[in-house]
């Protein structure tokens, strides 16, 4: 069986289920069928079982429709953040060697098919307008093509990006057998069902928003009310109207959803599992969320290589601080740093197997090599077991910031600042954030005898990072920390710099 195949009979179970995409109202057939036009008309654009095709649009139908096509053509889907500069796009485009690009009008003008910087790029497709080279209404009025799509186990479905710990953005391929067994396993612990109503508020460009929750709902048979953007009191207000069931969230929804003055105008008794998860749920947000709503929220933990890892239950003790226990098929051990287990709880790195954990970094052999310890994904993260066997984490062994549910990696914007010819070093740290959980700060060293513009530091940032990425604040400083062996202690910068 594959996705599309196993999505395929949800579609005929459930054909008139409904999703309301903001004021729009489509059925699951009608979905579907959309899918298999946009399919054929990428098949005619020449896209085969294999081919990247990379999307970078607002939360939007013609997003949905794209990746169910490649979905059921067999062909791979690169999602990509809105929010990503010129020169992020560029990257992706030529690192993948996408064949389609589908964006809107705001971003075509640089993607030339068959240009020098993307010569495998045969076709951009324009979603808003009919001037582009191709125009997304061309595929909606291919005949659909119903066949069964012909994807195998180990066939790619998905690419995601993930930052780099040394600044290369890294596609982490994930199969169609790796797809299936996050979301039946999902469905399995979490109760899902086509009794339930998503509250849908998160970005399709990563697992959480496109895999966990939409790919999640539709293997369920589930109504659909997909806000394109998350707002606080719209979601209650939605809830309270469409008598949703399901949310998902990260921290930072939660956070805000408490900052809701009255939120007990709001009926909000249909919900039965509000999920959290990207980034660690304070224990305060935690708690405060059971006074406030009544309800406790469900932390599980997962990362774009693996899907969900570890969850608290749907029955049973959900643990503050706690990412819960491993899923069903899911094998995990925590070692030391020469590999070896530590004891029940001591604190170690967290190393995944499963049908859940990815096929590795795309085109990059070496990075893929170094991300397993014999066939045991290195997720990076440090935590312990309780004595329930329940997960704790307590930080990471990579340089990794989490803002808002986004990954960021300090190289990266190092790198960036680093270009400017003022500034001899740059550090950025991730520091306590009541909203974003971590916040992005940077730290510059000037060179000898010459002087930082921070403005024009920032106009940097502005041009080249998307904004999830852009330092809040940038502080000059005249050496940074070091220990002995020479290494930043960035420790000592995140007390320093901490609000
Ligand atoms: C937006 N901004 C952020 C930000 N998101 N800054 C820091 N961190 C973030 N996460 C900035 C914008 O650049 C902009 O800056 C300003 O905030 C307002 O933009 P916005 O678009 O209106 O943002 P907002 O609606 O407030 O978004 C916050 C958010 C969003 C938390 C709702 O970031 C979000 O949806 N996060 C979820 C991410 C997610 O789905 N992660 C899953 C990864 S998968 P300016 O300067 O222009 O004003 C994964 C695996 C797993 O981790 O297990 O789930």
């Amino acid at each position: 069986m594959n996705l599309a195949n196993q999505i395929k009979l949800n579609i005929e179970k459930y054909p008139d289920m409904r999703l309301l995409f903001d004021d729009q109202v489509i059925t699951y057939s009608q979905l579907w069928d959309a899918a298999a036009r946009v399919r054929q008309g990428l098949n005619d654009l020449g896209v085969q079982p294999g081919d990247r095709v990379a999307i970078q649009l607002p939360k939007c139908l013609e997003f949905l429709y794209t990746h169910l096509a490649n979905l059921q053509l067999g062909s791979i889907t690169i999602p990509l953040n809105p929010a990503f500069t010129r020169e992020e796009i560029a990257y992706f485009l030529a690192d993948s060697r996408a064949k389609v690009f589908v964006t809107d009008a705001s971003h075509a003008d640089f993607a030339q098919p068959e240009s020098p910087e993307f010569p495998e790029l045969k076709h951009v497709v324009i979603t808003d307008s009919n001037t582009g080279p191709v125009s997304f209404d061309s595929l909606l009025a291919a005949q659909p093509d119903q066949t069964a799509c012909p994807a195998q186990s180990n066939d790619t479905a998905l690419i995601i990006y993930t930052s780099g710990t040394t600044g290369r953005s890294k596609g982490a391929m994930l199969s169609q057998a790796n797809l299936l067994a996050t979301i039946n396993t999902l469905h399995d612990i979490w109760g899902h069902s086509a009794q339930d109503v998503l509250l849908h508020v998160l970005p399709i460009f990563h697992v959480h928003g496109l895999i966990f929750a939409f790919h999640g709902a539709l293997n369920a048979g589930m109504e659909m009310i997909i806000h394109t953007k998350f707002y606080p009191v719209t979601t209650l207000a939605a809830i309270d109207k469409y008598h949703c069931t399901v949310f998902m969230g990260v921290p930072t929804m939660y956070h805000r959803l408490l900052q809701i003055p009255n939120p007990k105008q709001y009926n909000l008794s249909s919900m039965r599992l509000w999920i959290s998860g990207s980034a660690p749920l304070s224990t305060t947000t935690f708690e405060h969320f059971q006074q406030v709503f009544g309800q406790t929220v469900l932390e599980r933990y997962g990362m774009s290589e693996t899907g969900i890892n570890t969850s608290n239950p749907l029955n049973g003790v959900r643990k503050p601080g706690s990412v819960g226990l491993p899923l069903p098929g899911v094998a995990m051990r925590i070692v030391d740093p020469t590999g070896k287990d530590v004891k029940p709880g001591e604190v170690g790195e967290v190393l995944i197997k499963g049908k859940n954990v990815f096929q590795g970094y795309w085109q990059m052999p070496d990075k893929t090599a170094e991300s397993f310890i014999d066939d045991w994904f290195k997720t990076g993260d440090l935590g312990y077991q309780d004595s329930d066997g329940y997960l704790f984490l307590v930080g990471r062994s990579k340089d990794l910031i989490i803002s808002g549910g986004m990954n960021v990696y300090p190289k990266e914007i190092e790198a960036l600042l680093e270009t400017n010819p003022a500034v001899l070093e740059a550090a950025v740290i991730g520091v306590p954030d009541d909203d974003l959980g971590e916040r992005v700060v940077a730290v510059v060293v000037p060179k000898p005898g010459q002087t930082i513009d921070l403005t024009a530091l920032t106009a940097l940032c502005q041009a080249k990072l998307a904004g999830y990425k852009r330092p809040k604040n940038i502080y000059e400083i005249e050496a940074l920390p070091r220990n002995t062996m020479g290494k930043v202690m960035k420790s000592h910068l995140r007390s320093k710099y901490k609000v």
